[in-house]
Order: structure tokens, then C-alpha cells, then sequence
């Protein structure tokens, strides 16, 4: 008698082709669409722009199961890069192609443009995590604007620069979605507690509780954003796909569909 195979598990390779990608691997998660779930991309529009096309391409000469494919968005379109606006407004577009379903999720940069717009005392926080170029993207002119009336000035030239659009699209954003076996938040996911009863904080912010746990969510594989890593952090229950593009200009997918992994990449 044949010996009980070990589950096919393997790691993708840490970095995709020139291509951009990398060669698909077995796993034994399934999910019964195709989902492209998309890194933090952080106001870099061009690498966006990008990823799209390479994902777009990929999925018209790919056979998907049970509809159209399905795009996640991370969360963290905005702040740090230059083009937070325009990151937006292509996220919007993207929701109007009808080549996929879009899913959107709220990153904590995203929590942070919401409640400046609100409240005014989070914009000395909010600057300090790139917000401030958010703020240029759409078209305030910060040394001006402050001058005269300081947070109250910036915040007002703010509400009058963002698009209703634009604030509607960041209230629809989700916390978290799932498809099949896995499970799609910005930051992570607390371990022991029930998806519906996770704090929006913790969804949002999360580190090192979640990543250090080895089975974050039982019977889930969490795919997330958030913390920047070299490569992907591609393991069994847990899929890290924020590479740092703001400053890496490496912006990362994964592309799951069946029981196979797919590693997508700007070169
Ligand atoms: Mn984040």
C-alpha cells in the first residue's frame, strides 16, 4: 500500500519571470471563481495601471469557473505615492469594466481620509503616514491652504477638492469579503474571533498578533495587505501580498482559482 501522501503545499517562487509571473502551484484550498486579489498600491497609479493590464490579459486567455473573474482591492489605494486621486478614480473605472467583479476593501489609510473629512484633529497623524500627498493629489495646496487657518483651512480646501464620488466609493468599501476557502481583509484577521465579531480596528490595523500566529483563522487562508515585505508572504493559511510598491515599484497580485496559486507581478 502507497504511504499517505504529504498535501501539496509547496512555497511559489519568491519572485515572478520577466513575465511577471509565476509558474501556478497546487494547493489544497479551493475557491470556485477566479480571484485576482491585488496588493497595497499606495498612490502609485502607474503600477495600477499595470497590474490591471497584466491581470486583464491573464484573464482573458485563462477559462474561469463560475462567472467572471472576481478582483480584490486590498485596501490602501492612497497616501505615501503621488497619484491617490487617480488611484480612485481608476479603482472606480475598474468597478464599471465588465470583464470582472470588483471587491474593494478599506485599508487604514483609507479609515484616515474618511475621518479627516470628519475631524480635523487626525490630519497631524494622518500627514505623518503620507497622507499629505493625497491631499496634493487632489489639487490643495498645503503651504497655502495652512497658512491662514492652519487644520481648518486644510481640511476645508480638502472636503471642496474630493468628488462625492470619490467619498462614496471609500464608504462602500468593504472590511472584509470571502471567496471559497479564503479570506480577504486589508490587515489581518484577530486570532479566535469569529469574522463577524472582529473589531474594524483590528481589520484595518492588525500586525503582529496576526502574523505571528500560524493559523490566524482556522479553516480560512487569510489574504491581506498591510505589512510590506520583500516578496510575498505566501504560506498555507496566511497569503502577505503588500510588496512595498510605493517605494519597491513592485506591486504584487495573487491570482487564485481551483486549487492553484498564482503569483502576478510588476516587473
Ligand atoms: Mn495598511
Amino acid at each position: 500500500m502507497k504511504s499517505h501522501r504529504t498535501p501539496l503545499n509547496r512555497p511559489l517562487p519568491r519572485r515572478a519571470g520577466p513575465s511577471g509571473q509565476s509558474p501556478t502551484v497546487q494547493v489544497r484550498s479551493h475557491v470556485e471563481q477566479t480571484v485576482y486579489a491585488i496588493g497595497d498600491v499606495h498612490g502609485r497609479q502607474d503600477l495600477f495601471e499595470k497590474l490591471i493590464d497584466q491581470i486583464r490579459t491573464d484573464a482573458a486567455k485563462t477559462e474561469h469557473v463560475g462567472g467572471r473573474p472576481v478582483v480584490v482591492l486590498l485596501g490602501d489605494l492612497i497616501d505615501r505615492g503621488p497619484q491617490s486621486a487617480g488611484c480612485i478614480e481608476r479603482a472606480m473605472r475598474l468597478a464599471e469594466e465588465d470583464w470582472c467583479q470588483i471587491e474593494s476593501l478599506k485599508g487604514n489609510h483609507e479609515e484616515a481620509f474618511e475621518l479627516f473629512l470628519e475631524d480635523n484633529t487626525v490630519g497631524p497623524n494622518w500627514m505623518q503616514h503620507g497622507g499629505g500627498t493625497t491631499l496634493t493629489s487632489y489639487g490643495v495646496d498645503i503651504n497655502k491652504e495652512a497658512g491662514g487657518r492652519g487644520w481648518t483651512g486644510l481640511q476645508a480646501a480638502f472636503q471642496r477638492a474630493v468628488p462625492e464620488a470619490h467619498r462614496a466609493y471609500v464608504k462602500s468599501m468593504k472590511l472584509w469579503v470571502e471567496f471559497g476557502d479564503y479570506l480577504f481583509v486589508h490587515a489581518g484577521v484577530r486570532p479566535g474571533v469569529p469574522i463577524e465579531r472582529q473589531s474594524p480596528t483590528d481589520l484595518l490595523w492588525i500586525r503582529q498578533e496576526f502574523l505571528a500566529a500560524e493559523v490566524p483563522y482556522p479553516g480560512k487562508v487569510v489574504v491581506h495587505g498591510h505589512t510590506p515585505m520583500r516578496q510575498p508572504d505566501l504560506r498555507r493559511w496566511r497569503i502577505g501580498i503588500d510588496t512595498g510598491a510605493y517605494a519597491s515599484g513592485i506591486l504584487s497580485a495573487i491570482r487564485l482559482r481551483g486549487f492553484e496559486r498564482t503569483l502576478i507581478q510588476t516587473a
